[in-house]
């Protein structure tokens, strides 16, 4: 049954929210269905981001929600810390042969941050082992988003994110990012203009020589930072020049894996093969916090050595393969393959382009751009109050039963990848109608 009660708000400090504009004008959610949220009010809210980049065969899936079920009532908790559970072997080797190429090792963790924070870990100490010590700087970029753990928020490259929390690690360099609105505005897909910028990676190698270098961690396609686009061309490049100077390339896929671009995963779309690949969200089904961390065949086995007995990754959460969360992932994977989900996207892709591009020309819209079954729609901001126009849009989609997600003035789209073309419709249609009533 659902109530209309509006619980006291004041003990939960809300995550990356504006505590006191929230609690003031609450928005509360009270179950979920498929592609559709039932706010505690009792309207209907369609769900146009994946719950956060995360519900992508939508909500309360049958098959998941009884995995859990059951699996909580067999083994709560099981140590995987010189123990095991069969489940998170069973796990490890479906994701290993969903993953392309030689990327067939797994670490799971509990969340995207716990994900980038240990493959930054592995590829510090991967050159440790291999004699290369001297390897112990990390490359990121401007405006990627890599979570929020001490690793994490150091090679990301969100201004707000960082400032309040240095220092940070030392030893880290940023690539520039790629956002550039006069050269790639109104793109579909990956834009022409801006394979140039990976090259800025043999700027950096220059200053600091390869030797002290360890990984260079990007998102394929940043999310969480307004859905930043690679240009055509651009991952190849960065792979190539880490080849060159045998520095580790870490996707960060914590949006793109799991069908998210109309691909398992972002490898597959851009065909580009790193070294370590991070993972969260998508991988439950975003039903029981879980990530997971794929690393090749010859990052793995660098850690295989030393005397028997002796522990070679001195890593791991109390949580990594926890069998609720096993559960739930192995249960998300079988939908996804019944359903064909994790290329869903790509059938897509062509009528949600062409529904997202539709609402070029509205009021305040100054880019669009979109890949797989994501799309940014980025607004000129009001000048001195960045964020504020967007803000009331997703206040006003609210209200009327949809669900954005905002990160300045962009809007991203990220829906379930069960989603209808009269989904899609109904999504842009109310999109278009709110944005021509904003100032
Ligand atoms: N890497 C990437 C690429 C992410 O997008 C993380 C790491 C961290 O994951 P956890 O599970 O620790 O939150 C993320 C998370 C948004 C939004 O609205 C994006 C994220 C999280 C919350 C909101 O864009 N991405």
């Amino acid at each position: 049954m659902l109530e209309n009660r509006t619980p006291d708000l004041a003990a939960f400090w809300m995550p990356f929210t504006a505590n006191r504009q929230f609690k003031a004008n609450p928005r509360l959610l009270a179950s979920a269905k498929d592609m559709y949220y039932t706010a505690s009010d009792g309207h209907q809210v369609l769900d146009g981001t994946a719950g956060l980049w995360c519900v992508n065969a939508g909500h309360c899936r049958d098959k998941i929600t009884k995995a859990v079920q059951t699996k909580v009532a067999e083994l709560d908790f099981a140590p995987t810390f010189q123990m095991g559970h069969p489940e998170a072997f069973e796990l490890a080797s479906r994701l290993a042969a969903l993953m392309p190429g030689p990327l067939n090792h797994v670490f799971f963790t509990n969340s995207g941050s716990e994900s980038v924070d240990t493959a930054l870990k592995i590829a510090l100490a991967y050159h440790r082992l291999r004699g290369d010590g001297a390897r112990t700087r990390l490359i990121g970029r401007e405006r990627g988003y890599h979570g929020v753990g001490f690793g994490g928020l150091s090679v990301g490259g969100i201004a707000n994110n960082r400032k309040h929390f240095g220092p940070l690690l030392p030893g880290v360099d940023h690539l520039p990012h790629t956002h550039n609105l006069d050269h790639n505005a109104f793109t579909k897909g990956e834009p022409a203009w801006g394979a140039h910028l990976a090259d800025e990676l043999e700027r950096i190698v220059t200053l600091h020589d390869a030797s002290t270098i360890a990984a260079v961690i990007v998102e394929p396609m940043a999310g969480s930072t307004g859905v930043l686009i690679p240009p055509q061309g651009y991952l190849q490049r960065l792979r190539a020049i880490c080849d060159k100077y045998g520095i580790l390339l870490i996707f960060d896929e914590v949006i793109c894996g799991f069908g998210r671009l109309g691909t398992p995963f972002g490898v597959n779309y851009f065909g580009v093969q790193p070294d370590l690949v991070t993972t969260a969200k998508g991988l439950t089904n975003g039903t029981i916090p879980m990530g997971a961390v794929f690393a090749t065949d010859a990052v793995h086995d660098a850690f295989m050595t030393g005397p028997d007995g002796a522990i070679e990754f001195l890593h791991g959460y109390t949580y990594s393969g926890h069998p609720v969360a096993t559960a739930a992932a192995l249960a998300t994977l079988d939908v996804y393959a019944e359903e064909g989900l994790l290329t869903r996207g790509a059938e897509l892709a062509p009528y949600f382009e062409d529904a997202v591009h539709s609402l070029r020309g509205l009021p305040h819209v100054i880019d669009i751009r979109n890949i797989g079954l994501v799309a940014g729609i980025e607004l000129q901001s009001r000048p001195g109050a960045i964020g504020a126009r967007a803000y009331e849009a997703f206040v006003k989609c609210f209200e009327a039963g949809l669900l954005i997600r905002t990160t300045g003035d962009i809007i991203a789209l990220s829906p379930p990848l069960i989603i209808e073309k009269h989904h899609i419709d109904t999504l842009i249609g109310q999109l278009a109608d709110i944005l021509k009533t904003l100032v």
